[in-house]
Parts: structure tokens; C-alpha cells; sequence
């Protein structure tokens, strides 16, 4: 994947952008989840009615394959142990009682799934998230790493926004661009409004054509998603937005079609906002039930893994109507 070469830098094109920076203290490393304090749980908590439950994490090790992002590999699960290894010359151990186990590792890319982005996971101009050094993440990251999300957690109100259903389609085309005022506008005709800290939850259904396409899903990759304008960064400001979680990839359209640059959302709204950005979710169910109900509110929790200096998580949120 190369940039273009006409592509303005990250630095010239978000040079006015607004930033949280030293908003929430000068150690700060989980930034926009301040936002989701005791009274925004409390007040999520009560959107809890029906007892519905749904879990909404990408299956790891899919027999049909795991989206990801090009340049990484999919999760390899090994077996270990199985009760073969206690055949006749087997390496299973003898235990008193005559115990046998199964065992197994992944060996995995820490965002080659449903995922948590650490704050410090992108960044531009030398500075991750709240100003910290760039260098801060060699061999690990020091600074704004996925364990103080995982440490907090993430529970608040969240909302739906089907983009798929909004526009008539079964899935969003490839580059195909939306912007904050076509999230209130699907909001409108789902019969809702779009609060101040909602967690924002979009549905494009994209990555139904990796199911159906396999490799050549990849073929001049650039995902459907929120486009880049000053004005849109502004909203995500002014609404205090805390995370953005998508059925995609990356989170954003791939490319922006006005310049060219690369995941221009992840910098402005994860590194300058602080924004914590959760991607390749499965919303099939939740969002065929939301259809259903008219309801496209619900409480929403989430917890990362306690990875020491990660730069992402692997991470199954649940969704309780
Ligand atoms: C990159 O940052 C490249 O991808 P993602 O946010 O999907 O982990």
C-alpha cells in the first residue's frame, strides 16, 4: 500500500485540527473514555429492558477466513495437547487420577481481530496520543499502550447507526464515503437521536464480501467508511464522542477520496481526540434485532485484554437491549 504521491502530510493537513491533548492531565493514556463516568453507566444501564444479549466479536480462527488488515496474518491456533498424546508413547504426563487435558495457543496479530486500538497504536509528526514521544513506542509502547483501556474498561450508552439498511443495501460499496451529518440522518430514520458520549456503533456490512470474494477481497482494497472533513473532526469534539466501533477493517474510508491520505480519522479523532477506536465487529445480529424492535439503543461493555505495552487487543463486547 503506497501513499499518493500528491497526498498533503498528516502534519500541513490537520495543522488547525482540534485536539484533547493535556485535557484529562498530562498522563493521560485513555483519553475520550473519561468522558464515561459512573453517571453515564448508570444512565446506560437503564436501556437494559428485554434481557437480550448480544456478543459481537469476529470468530478468531474462522474456517472461512479472518478479514484483516492487507500485510497481516489471519490467527493460527496450534493444538498442543489432545487426548492422542495419551497413545501408547504419547507426551501427555501421567497424573494421579488419571487426568488428560487439551491444550492450544493462537499466535496472532494483536488487531487481527475484533479489536481494541491502544491510543498510541498511530500517530504522525513524531507524537502519539496527549503529546507523548513517538519513540516511546520502540519495543513496546511506554505511553497510551491497550492496558490502561483494558484496565478501565468501556461501558456506556451506545447507538446503532445502519448505514447498510439506511441506504437500501446489503453491504456499503468499496470506497464508498459517509459523513457525521449522514449518521444523524440514519439516526433520524432509525427514530433516534445521536446524544452527547454515546458510544457510535456503524454497520456497513462490508465484510460480507470477504466471505464471498476470499482474496480477491484485497484487489485495490479501500474499505467504505466516515470520511475526513474539519467539520466532522469538530462533531466528534463537540459531541464527546469516547469510542467508535465499526464492522470494518480500519474504522474509515481507506484512502480519502479528496486527497489521497491514508486513515486520515485514525489520527484526527484516535491520536488528537482521543478517541478509542474498536474495528472488525459482527453486527449481523444485533442489527437484524434492532430492525426488528425499532430499538437502536443499548448498553454496551467492552474490555480489552491486559496486554503489557500492546498496541491493540483482542476484545468481545457485548450489547444488552
Ligand atoms: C492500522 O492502523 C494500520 O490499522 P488498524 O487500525 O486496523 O489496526
Amino acid at each position: 500500500m503506497t501513499e499518493e504521491k500528491t497526498a498533503p502530510d498528516l502534519t500541513e493537513l490537520l495543522a488547525d485540527a482540534p485536539s484533547n491533548w493535556g485535557k484529562w492531565g498530562d498522563d493521560d493514556e485513555v483519553g475520550a473514555l473519561n468522558y464515561l463516568g459512573p453517571e453515564q453507566v448508570v444512565a446506560a444501564a437503564s436501556l437494559i429492558s428485554a434481557g437480550k444479549v448480544f456478543t459481537i466479536q469476529r470468530l478468531i480462527g474462522d474456517p472461512k477466513g479472518d478479514p484483516v488488515w492487507p500485510g497481516r496474518s489471519p490467527a493460527e491456533r496450534t493444538q498442543i495437547l489432545d487426548e492422542s498424546d495419551w497413545d501408547e508413547g504419547g507426551k501427555g504426563a501421567s497424573f494421579p487420577g488419571g487426568l488428560h487435558y487439551a491444550d492450544d495457543k493462537i499466535n496472532c496479530f494483536l488487531q487481527g481481530s475484533t479489536q481494541y486500538d491502544a491510543l498510541g497504536h498511530v500517530w504522525y509528526g513524531g507524537k502519539i496520543w496527549n503529546g507523548y514521544d513517538a519513540r516511546t513506542t520502540i519495543g513496546g509502547l511506554d505511553k497510551a499502550s491497550v492496558q490502561p483501556i483494558a484496565e478501565r474498561g468501556v461501558v456506556g450508552r451506545a447507538v446503532l447507526l445502519d448505514m447498510a439498511r439506511f441506504r437500501g443495501k446489503t453491504y456499503l460499496d468499496s470506497a464508498e464515503p459517509f459523513t457525521h451529518e449522514d449518521l444523524e440522518a440514519c439516526a433520524a430514520a432509525q427514530g433516534h437521536e445521536i446524544r452527547k458520549r454515546d458510544i457510535l456503533v456503524i454497520r456497513t456490512n462490508y465484510l460480507q464480501r470477504f466471505f464471498e470474494l476470499g482474496d480477491k477481497f484485497y484487489e485495490g482494497f479501500c474499505e467504505p467508511g466516515l470520511v475526513y472533513s474539519p467539520e466532522l473532526v469538530q462533531w466528534f469534539a463537540d459531541m464527546e464522542i469516547p469510542n467508535l466501533v465499526t464492522d470494518t477493517i480500519a474504522n474509515e474510508i481507506t484512502f480519502d477520496p479528496n486527497n489521497g491520505v491514508a486513515l486520515v480519522l485514525h489520527n484526527a479523532l484516535m491520536r488528537n481526540l482521543g478517541v478509542t477506536l474498536t474495528e472488525i465487529v459482527d453486527l449481523e445480529e444485533l442489527a437484524a434485532d434492532c430492525a426488528e424492535d425499532s430499538r437502536y439503543e443499548f448498553f454496551y461493555a467492552a474490555a480489552p485484554l491486559k496486554v503489557a505495552k500492546g498496541s491493540g487487543s483482542p476484545v468481545n463486547p457485548i450489547a444488552i437491549k
